[in-house]
């Protein structure tokens, strides 16, 4: 497969560019596409981290006491040039994050989404009323909005993660610092050129979306800022290891969304088609570069030799190359650090007893030294090793086998990450089994399709080294907003909770 020309890929940012209305391309960061490796040129000027946490606040003050149906408008603009702009974006993300062009306005349209839902919450933010024990009271809860809320997101969504934090954190009366990942500043321009005028469009404060372009010291000095109520990161769990000690220290909001080890039990009465398919596309699809990627498979011995046989097959014949081309499953790792990273877990999985059935090697290089394709692999392993329990962010599969269904839950569990799990089964006392309180431990537990490609509607997260964070839809909107439980006594009386008696 031939890959575009570095031109054709600079007109076409620019051309999204216009078509979005980003006015500007100076900048400080580099930016760089993964699909040739070349430079996209300056983007993103450094900011001023205090200045900007401080025109957040003073954002706050007024629109905490906006109503929050008039919030909604801002979103619902927002969703409507999301729309018009979904091709464009769409292609930024191919262009700067190497998605194939189908999963470029797929992460768009999944900002699209989150707008939708964000409206209609934006009308629903509602608390309990609670039975009072004292007679002539009220017992309530009412939601409140918090302040500015930092939200840290990676290159892998660099678009759609924002966005879901934002949709949120705006209806929920929360300005947004946006701390992009430094490999996706150009998506993140053109995300705040419309969030500008979806703000100028309705009349709302300018400060409430900010992007703060830069490396970990400007993430650093965003964690650590005490006027920042809420922080909400994602991306390794290293880096979560970092941000989460400093937000406890201060008592700020946190909400972590981190590493996954995502795996797949393959069970006897499985529909192999229907799996084959399924692990496919959660395996292999983003070039394994989502947290939800497909990265362990525990299947059945009486199924395993077939299935193995069978994805190995359409993993020879998967196109790999230009994500924006038609036809395209398999478009780039990011950067040479992604590829190394996959050939040193394919050396650790050998050292460990594992072998590689299909493969590993690096493609299309010489079309492009600085762009990393990598042929999706598989490697059949004896037991759940170390390296199978450490995340390789890229198309790696491990394949284990089980005879006991309990066997392949306390594998599926044994990890130190927590984040989205699948089982592929038409036995119903088997599903039930793996959503059950001593099934799958992670906070995304499907049946009959892969662990990937969640849809906004569910809260979106997961426990252990992932983090325990929720976000996008469900509840996930109580996490940007303080709660108050309010009592009011509309009675002559003063009668006191547990039946304490004052008299005074
Ligand atoms: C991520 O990789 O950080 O469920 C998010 C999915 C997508 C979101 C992935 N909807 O795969």
């Amino acid at each position: 497969m031939t890959l575009p020309s570095h031109d054709e890929l600079i007109s076409r940012v620019d051309a999204t560019f216009a078509g979005i209305g980003v006015t500007s391309r100076s900048g400080d960061l580099p930016s760089r596409t993964p699909i040739t490796g070349g430079s996209l040129g300056a983007g993103g000027a450094v900011g001023d981290v205090d200045k900007t946490v401080a025109a957040a606040h003073e954002a706050f003050l007024a629109w905490r006491t906006t109503p929050a149906p008039v919030r909604g408008n801002l979103v619902r603009r927002l969703g409507e040039l999301l729309r018009e702009h979904k091709d464009d974006l769409g292609a930024l993300v191919s262009i700067e994050a190497g998605k194939i062009r189908s999963e470029g306005l797929g992460e768009v349209q999944e900002m699209i989404d989150i707008c939708d839902f964000a409206v209609g919450l934006s009308r629903q933010l509602h608390g309990l009323t609670i039975a009072s024990e004292r007679p002539g009271h009220r017992l309530m809860e009412t939601w409140h909005p918090m302040g500015p809320c930092a939200v840290i997101t990676a290159f892998n969504f660099p678009v759609a993660v924002w966005s879901w934090n934002a949709a949120l954190a705006l209806v929920a009366g929360d300005p947004v610092i946006w701390k992009p990942s430094d490999k996706t500043p150009l998506t993140a321009m053109a995300c705040n050129a419309l969030f500008q005028r979806a703000a100028a469009d309705v009349g709302a404060p300018a400060a409430l979306n900010q992007v703060l372009y830069g490396g970990a010291d400007i993430g650093a000095a965003l964690v650590a800022h005490p006027d920042v109520a809420i922080v909400s990161a994602t991306g390794s769990t290293r880096m979560g290891r970092a941000v989460a000690p400093v937000v406890a220290g201060r008592f700020g909001r946190l909400i972590l969304e981190l590493g996954g080890n995502n795996a797949a039990i393959i069970a006897p009465t499985a529909d192999l088609d229907l799996a084959v398919r399924g692990i496919a596309f959660s395996a292999v699809g983003t070039a394994g570069q989502r947290c939800t990627s497909l990265r362990r498979l525990i299947a059945h011995r009486s199924v395993r030799d077939e299935l193995v046989d069978r994805l190995a097959a359409a993993y020879r014949s998967v196109p790999i190359g230009d994500p924006l081309a038609d036809g395209t499953l398999v478009g780039p790792l990011i950067d040479a650090q992604a590829f190394a990273n996959v050939a040193s877990a394919i050396d650790a999985a050998n050292q460990q007893g594992g072998e590689l059935v299909v493969g590993g090697d690096r493609v299309l290089a010489d079309a492009a030294s600085d762009a990393y394709y990598v042929a999706p692999a598989i490697m059949s392993m004896p037991a759940q090793t170390d390296i199978v329990r450490t995340e390789t962010f890229g198309p790696l599969l491990y394949v284990m086998t089980y005879d006991e269904l309990d066997e392949a839950v306390s594998i599926h569990n044994d990890v130190p990450q927590g984040l989205a799990s699948s089982i592929f089964t038409n036995d119903i006392r088997e599903a039930e089994r793996f959503m059950a309180a001593n099934g799958s431990d992670c906070g995304i537990a499907n049946v009959n399709i892969g662990p990937s490609g969640a849809e906004i509607g569910g809260a979106f997260g997961g426990e252990k080294e992932t983090g325990g964070g929720r976000e996008s839809g469900s509840d996930a909107w109580k996490s940007y907003m303080r709660r108050a439980t309010n009592t009011v006594n509309y009675s002559r009386d003063l009668p006191l909770a547990q039946g304490v008696s004052f008299d005074i």
